[in-house]
């Protein structure tokens, strides 16, 4: 036993001699390091500028080089031009534009029932549309009312949520709160924990999308109430379709408003599979995550300014051109205007496509809307004058592909003009839009049973030893 112990003492020793020795030598490497050695940003910030370089010359060296049946400009360009998704609502034609189920725009507007005579489409009616693909009688689209005034109660759990932040959070955080707190009444949820089997999942997704809809008008409304009028929701009036309802819970009963937020909702609704809100639905929706979880994906995807955000953005964009310059601004003044936006490293709102390369029909729209209904407002007529001035501008670049308006230009204008003034909640307006498309989807993606999304990705280090071997 003592011998043992011995053993035990000296063996104690020599480690704790080691572990001294190598306190030590870490401590003289530590002396030899410089502050910016041991700091993960200061590292980042050295690296990049030479992986953008590397970035840079793959691409205008490499470009053109085939990776199966795709190019390098592809991987590297934000997948344009790769057709990897099947999206069943809607599809766009880069020269024509969208098309719903095969409808024009103006198409949609003629055949689809309206709340009067010669009006804007019903968003029921839309919807019926968007996910049978046949466009539904007027009866149809009533019974589809009653149907989602039917699912419409919002829990208060919902707007205690929304309520638990602060009121300067950005009305796309209240609102994105406001629908996760939905979520936890999903069916799919609760059928999939169940073991529902794989084929009939489309089911609860189908009563999580019409509740989903159902539901974001009112959450909406709640956002808007809360941060610009007296925090008080106006309950739903069951006499009304799906648009007016929502733009009565928001405060504006003008029966023009009514109309103006019928289109807004046709306009918005969908835009094919491939731009960020829908791609994001869809890839969440893949893991077999339920609506709610895909829609808030969406959501967060659409505030970004590149894509939603860009509807506050313009508004804000040519109303602050207004303020400073006034209406009546010169040619040569708004084209001062959009140089100095340029040159302050910021893209020019609501111009531009990532897909059309002509004049967006969604602006073509709602010009028509506006020509007809508020011809003489001072904002509609800023953006026809910038409508002018932008598109040589932007292709003075050299760079821009489609220099012509798009959506969001012009969709704000008419809202504004009866009265919803506040430009940070455009987004918002999208989202309950893009409820719409999305659901369509979401329920499609269930019906056929699409697998989970998997695309294959690479390092810079093996596509330029790709790119070196190929050439
Ligand atoms: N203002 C300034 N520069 C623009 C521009 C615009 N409106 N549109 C394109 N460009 C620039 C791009 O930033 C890019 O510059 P870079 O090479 O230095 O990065 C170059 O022109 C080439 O771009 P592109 O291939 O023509 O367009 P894209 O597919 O890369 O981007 C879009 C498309 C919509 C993001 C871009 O046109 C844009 O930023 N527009 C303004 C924001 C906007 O209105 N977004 C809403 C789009 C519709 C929607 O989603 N609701």
């Amino acid at each position: 036993m003592g011998f043992l112990r011995g053993i035990t003492a000296l063996s104690n020793l020599r480690s704790r001699l080691g572990q001294q020795t190598t306190q030590l030598g870490s401590l003289r490497w530590l002396q030899s390091q410089s502050a910016s050695d041991l700091d993960l940003r200061s590292q980042l910030k050295d690296q990049i500028p030479e992986q953008q370089e590397r970035l840079k010359k793959i691409k205008s060296e490499y470009g053109k080089v085939q990776l199966g049946n795709i190019t390098v400009d592809m991987v590297l360009g934000g997948m344009r031009g790769i057709t990897g998704l099947l999206w069943e609502p809607s599809l766009v034609d880069p020269e024509e534009g969208i098309r719903l189920r095969g409808l024009t725009l103006p198409e949609c507007q003629k055949l689809l029932p309206a709340a009067s005579p010669g009006g804007e489409p019903l968003a029921e009616g839309l919807l019926w549309l968007l996910v049978t693909g046949k466009v539904p009688s007027k009866e149809q689209a009533v019974a589809l009312s009653k149907e989602l005034q039917s699912r419409s109660a919002v829990p208060d759990h919902v707007y205690k949520g929304i309520d638990s932040l602060p009121v300067t959070a950005h009305p796309m955080t209240q609102f994105v709160t406001g629908v996760m707190a939905l979520q936890v009444e999903s069916e799919f949820q609760k059928a999939y924990e169940q073991g529902m089997p794989k084929s009939k999942l489309w089911e609860p997704a189908y009563e999580d999308c019409m509740n989903l809809i159902a539901r974001v008008p009112a959450v909406a409304a709640y956002v808007y109430r809360r941060l610009y009028k007296d925090g008080r929701a106006i309950p739903a009036d069951k006499s009304l379709d799906h648009a007016a309802n929502f733009s009565h819970m928001l405060g504006f009963d003008d029966p023009k408003m009514l109309e103006s937020v019928r289109l807004f909702l046709l306009v918005h609704s969908d835009h094919e599979g491939g731009n960020v809100s829908g791609h994001a639905s869809h890839v969440v929706a893949s893991a077999l995550a339920d609506p709610y979880r895909a829609y808030a994906a969406a959501m967060n995807g659409l505030a970004g300014p590149l894509h939603g955000l860009a509807t506050q953005e313009a508004l804000l964009w040519v109303k602050s051109i207004a303020k400073e310059f006034g209406e009546d601004v010169t040619t040569e003044k708004l084209k001062e205007v959009v140089w100095k936006t340029l040159n302050s490293g910021k893209v020019v709102p609501g111009f531009g496509h990532g897909v059309l390369r002509k004049t967006d029909p969604r602006f073509t729209c709602q010009r028509k809307f506006a020509l007809k209904h508020i011809p003489d407002d001072p904002i509609f007529q800023l953006v026809l004058k910038l409508q002018e001035v932008v598109p040589p501008i932007l292709t003075s670049l050299g760079k821009v592909k489609n220099p012509w308006p798009n959506v969001d230009i012009l969709s704000g204008v008419p809202l504004n003009h009866f009265g919803l003034s506040e430009d940070r909640y455009y987004t918002v307006l999208f989202g309950v839009s893009r409820s719409l498309g999305v659901s369509a989807q979401l329920i499609w993606d269930r019906a056929l049973g699409l697998p989970i999304e998997r695309p294959k990705s690479v390092t810079l280090d093996w596509l330029e030893d790709y790119c070196k071997k190929s050439a």
